[in-house]
């Protein structure tokens, strides 16, 4: 779309406006005078919010800018306004001046007050083409679909499974499951196989400045359109995806900056300012050249200043320099009203707050933020593997006793500031036996013979048993040489019909010895049960003179964090499907919750019963009260999201959402 001209969107404009344009080339503006429908009288509205890659936030939508167009009496030119400052007042205020009935649904395509073509192609225009009318990423593999390209179509076989073949496209998600697989890529789908957009939003703007960003919001809550954010596409329970909804596409907002000196009330030191679309890797290598450490997570692709942050966010360095919201200083957001502003300690403080572990897709947009980075610092660590099985000479009982021997000392390892990154696998049916991969163990700022000499004991209690391992150490004298040179994994993404789910676990679990034994009962009987097992030994406390944040008060005692979740093959039946549901959240899930009432929302089950409980902890309630405040109306929304409960995504079966619906308030 970006080819439309503003000449022809005008002219488009007319045909749908007449009663305000006297003739396709001339328009009557607000006080009866008529003027030509060219460049000269609108063009300077429109340049005015262009785009640029380089200071995303020097263009913004201004009312200014709205007042030009307004002027114009262009149609539907209110679709793009701000919030009046009215319904900016507290939610009680508001309540009480506005008597109309809520919509009971976001407008869907289909519906009569779903905007026009003719009405996208002005957001298109206003937006300096960077409306997107979506595809399906399989699309290419389909030859009925309109956009078949068999070379194209091998290329996403062939990178299906890399964070950037879904980071790239203006859609696609990296837990396909919530789109409803609807358009799958497949070698050679046959002639005649649908492909249809399912869960994809229908239109994506490629932000590249806060103007669009604000068009956009103001847009979709102007006109009851369903909005969704998506950076990377990484989610792992559907929030970046939406049927019928328009998506802001943060990926290329890519923008680094050093800052020497950032200086707020808690801290006073060098900063990154970091656009909303930077991935873990761009980070890393930035801090590198500029002989700092910053706190990403453990994955190439997450997006930092995105969902990551916005949910905590956990990271290789977090057991000594805290999460990834305690990094954070100050961040520019594009609210619900459309209005744009940097929130920190002392300017919209509760906004601040919220912003730092409350959610994504919830309070606004972050364009933009600023963390802390910490001095260069060296790191020691190692790997390991440990397999049973009928091929090796490990048995199950010595496989498990060598588990739990490491399970019990995390609190003692995640005090001295380990991080220790591992997942247990099933290898096959039952008897199989399992693999421990360890990927890696590490302490920020440890020499690598305290590592060994921490590690020792564990060695010699395995070699007590039987089990000789011997651990892959390194030793690097910066975390970007720890993270890029081989210690950690390529992780792969895009797996079909799998659902997760995770928890926290905290330090008082192991003080009691009773229940210690239970819980590693618990997490062995789920894995033994067929649950792949991703843990993290990891101490998620705030570093000291860290301002308060939303942060999940579960991840701040807690040790021990994992992920477990299971797969189903492709065309199974339904009743086989819901029994592996059913049995992540209600069963396997429910050993857990006694000993981790927490999950990270980040990574979490969809269908969490207490989501606010276990993803927010005791900052539920007050992240409640601010979501009301600065959206009362729930312009954003996204699955499990503060206050997402008085939505849901219609059609759905009571064991799984996805987002193929339309989605509407509960009764
Ligand atoms: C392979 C893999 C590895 C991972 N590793 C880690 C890890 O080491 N540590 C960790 O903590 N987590 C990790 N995660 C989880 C990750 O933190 C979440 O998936 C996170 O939400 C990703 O954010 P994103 O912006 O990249 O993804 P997206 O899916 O694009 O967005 C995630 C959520 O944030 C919202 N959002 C995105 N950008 C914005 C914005 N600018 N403003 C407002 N809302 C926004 C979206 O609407 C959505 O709700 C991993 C996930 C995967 C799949
Ligand atoms: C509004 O229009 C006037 C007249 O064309 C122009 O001079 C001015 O720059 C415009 N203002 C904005 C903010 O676009
Ligand atoms: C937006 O920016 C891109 C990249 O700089 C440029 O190619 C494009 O022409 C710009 N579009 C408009 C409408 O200015
Ligand atoms: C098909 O896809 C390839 C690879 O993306 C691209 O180079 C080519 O131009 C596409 N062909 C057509 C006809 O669009
Ligand atoms: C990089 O940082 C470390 C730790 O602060 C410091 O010792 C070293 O001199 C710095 N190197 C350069 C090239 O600035
Ligand atoms: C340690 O990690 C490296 C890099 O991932 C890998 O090549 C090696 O096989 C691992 N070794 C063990 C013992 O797990
Ligand atoms: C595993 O531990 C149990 C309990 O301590 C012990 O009885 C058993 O002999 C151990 N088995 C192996 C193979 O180490
Ligand atoms: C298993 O075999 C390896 C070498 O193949 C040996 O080092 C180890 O001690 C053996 N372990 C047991 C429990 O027999
Ligand atoms: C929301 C809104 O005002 N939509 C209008 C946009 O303009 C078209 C064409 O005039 C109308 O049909 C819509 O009702």
């Amino acid at each position: 779309m970006a080819a439309l001209s503003l000449r022809r969107a005008l002219l488009l404009l007319v045909g749908a406006a007449a009663s305000s344009l006297v003739s396709a080339q001339t328009i009557v503006t607000g006080d009866g005078t008529v003027v030509a429908a060219d460049e000269a009288s609108v063009a300077p509205a429109a340049s005015a919010i262009a785009n640029t890659t380089s200071a995303p936030a020097a263009l913004q939508l201004t009312d200014a800018v709205i007042a030009n167009l307004t002027d114009l009496q262009l149609s539907n030119i209110s679709l793009f306004a701000f919030q009046p400052e009215s319904s900016e007042k507290p939610a009680a205020t508001r309540r009480a001046a506005s008597s109309a009935a809520p919509p009971v649904c976001k407008v869907f395509p289909g519906d009569a007050a779903y905007p026009s073509r003719l009405v996208w192609a002005v957001l298109d225009l206003l937006t300096g083409g960077a409306l997107i009318e979506t595809v399906p990423i399989g699309a290419a593999c389909y030859p009925q679909s309109g956009a078949y390209n068999n070379t194209k179509c091998a290329a996403i076989l062939a990178h299906w499974t890399e964070s950037d073949t879904h980071a790239a496209d203006p859609t696609s998600v990296m837990s396909p499951l919530f789109q409803g697989e609807t358009c799958m890529p497949a070698a050679g789908a046959a002639r005649g196989a649908r492909c249809t957009l399912g869960g994809f939003p229908s239109y994506a703007v490629k932000i590249s400045n806060v103007a669009q960003v604000q068009l956009a919001v103001n847009f979709a809550r102007n006109s009851g359109v369903r909005l969704v954010v998506k950076n990377t596409g990484h989610d792992f329970l559907g929030k970046s995806c939406g049927a019928g909804a328009l998506s802001i596409w943060t990926h290329h907002l890519k923008t680094i900056e050093y800052v020497a000196r950032a200086r707020t009330p808690a801290y006073s030191g060098p900063a990154l300012r970091l656009g909303a679309g930077v991935e873990v890797h761009e980070l890393y290598r930035a801090a590198d050249k500029y002989n700092v450490t910053a706190v990403g997570g453990e994955c190439r692709g997450v997006g930092v200043a995105g969902g990551y942050t916005a949910g905590g966010g956990h990271s290789p360095l977090s057991s000594r320099l805290g999460m990834g919201a305690d990094q954070v200083l100050s961040v520019d957001v594009v609210l619900p009203s459309g209005r744009f502003v940097t929130a920190d300690e002392t300017t919209h403080p509760d906004l601040f707050w919220a912003l730092r572990g409350g959610g994504g897709a919830t309070f606004g947009v972050v364009t933009a933020m600023t963390v802390k980075v910490h001095p260069r610092m060296a790191f020691a660590g190692a790997n390991f593997t440990v397999a049973s099985g009928p091929d090796t000479n490990v048995s199950e009982a010595l496989f498990w006793n060598a588990t739990y021997a490491y399970w019990r000392k995390m609190p003692e390892y995640a005090a001295r500031g380990s991080y220790g990154y591992s997942t247990v696998f099933p290898r096959g049916p039952p008897g199989a036996g399992y693999t421990w991969s360890m990927l890696p163990w590490l302490v920020p700022g440890m020499a690598l013979a305290e590592f060994q000499a921490m590690v020792a004991p564990l060695l010699a209690e395995w070699n007590a048993m039987g089990l000789a391992v011997t651990p892959l150490w390194f030793e690097h004298d910066s975390f970007y040489d720890t993270w890029s040179k081989g210690n950690f994994p390529l992780e792969g993404v895009a797996n079909s019909n799998l659902r997760t789910g995770s928890r926290l676990f905290p330090a008082s679990v192991w003080e009691d010895s009773a229940r210690l034994a239970a819980l590693l009962g618990a997490m062995k009987s789920i894995v033994v049960e067929g649950s792949a097992l991703i843990q993290y030994n990891i101490n998620g406390k705030a570093p000291a003179g860290t301002p308060a944040s939303a942060t999940n008060t579960h991840w701040r005692d807690a040790v021990w964090y994992t992920i477990i979740g299971a797969a189903w093959s492709a065309g199974v039946s339904e009743a086989e499907v819901k029994t592996v549901n059913v049995r992540i959240t209600d069963d396997w899930m429910g050993r857990l919750r006694p000993f981790g009432p927490g999950g990270y929302g980040n990574e979490g089950d969809v269908m969490e019963p207490d989501f606010g409980g276990a993803f927010f902890g005791t900052n539920y309630d007050r992240l409640l009260e601010i979501k009301r405040s600065v959206d009362p109306d729930d312009v954003f929304w996204a699955p499990t999201a503060v206050g997402s409960d008085r939505w849901q995504v219609s059609g759905q079966r009571d064991w799984l959402t996805l987002q193929t619906g339309k989605l509407c308030k509960r009764a």
